[in-house]
This record gives structure tokens, sequence and C-alpha cells, in this order.
């Protein structure tokens, strides 16, 4: 089945086997749409990643009928933080990050938005 732009699920893809819960992960949050887990590799004390249960490549690929889901990860984004131990704006606070591309840094094409927080110094940033 396919929505607009996307694929419902890319079964090679790992984010994908992931929301399936074919994959183990650590996770922090799930809904009809999101899913949200710790990273594997984190960077900071606080690292989990938030990603539509669609498999949606990157945002380079998102189009306007996205918009809905995509304003949901950003609302999700600061109370999984809190909820995670970041601490609370504006002395803590948290870092959002969607890397795009092989240029910008993705190595998972599964798009999924970066949340690091907590006390520094952090391993990268
Ligand atoms: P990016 O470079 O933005 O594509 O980041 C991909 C992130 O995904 C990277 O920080 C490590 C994480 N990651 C990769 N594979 C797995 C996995 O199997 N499980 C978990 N929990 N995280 C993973």
């Amino acid at each position: 089945m396919t929505d607009h732009a996307h694929t419902a699920h890319d079964p090679h893809c790992i984010f994908c086997k992931i929301t399936a819960g074919q994959i183990p992960s650590r996770k922090v949050y799930e809904d009809d749409e999101l899913f949200a887990f710790h990273d594997i590799n984190p960077a900071a004390p606080v690292h989990f990643l938030i990603v539509p249960k669609k498999h949606m490549l990157s945002l380079a690929h998102v189009t306007p009928a996205d918009e809905a889901l995509l304003g949901r990860i950003m609302v999700l984004a600061p109370k999984l933080a809190l909820e995670q131990g970041c601490n609370p704006y504006p002395d803590g606070g948290f870092r959002t990050v969607v890397n795009t591309g092989t240029e910008g840094g993705q190595e998972v094409h599964h798009l999924h938005v970066h949340v690091l927080g907590g006390p520094r110094p952090w391993k990268r940033g």
C-alpha cells in the first residue's frame, strides 16, 4: 500500500524493522503514526530518535501532505526531551537534528529527528 510519496513499510529498512518490533530497541514513545527510541550510539546523555512509522526516505522527500505529521514530531520532541531527563529551557534544553542525504550526514534512509540533551560536554557537538 502506498500513501502519496511514501511507502507504508520497507522490509529492508532498519528503522521500519524497529518500528515493527522486528529489531529490538529501547522504546521511548509510540502511537499510531510515530515511534521514538534511544540511539544505539548516543552522542549526549540523552539521545533518542523520533521517526514516522511510515517509510519516508528523508526530509528531501516530504510533501505538503506531510505537514501535520512533521508538526506532530516537533510538538512531541520537547515533551519527550523532558520525560527523558533533559533539563528545562532555558538553562537546559535540547538539540534537534535532521540529517538529510549523504552530504547532510544521513546514514539511515528513513526520516528521523535526533533529540540530544543533558549536561555537557557531549561526545559530539
Ligand atoms: P543519521 O546519521 O542521522 O542517519 O543517524 C542514524 C542514527 O541511527 C545513528 O545515530 C545511529 C542510529 N542507529 C543506527 N542503527 C540503529 C539501530 O539498529 N538501533 C538504534 N537504536 N539506533 C540505530
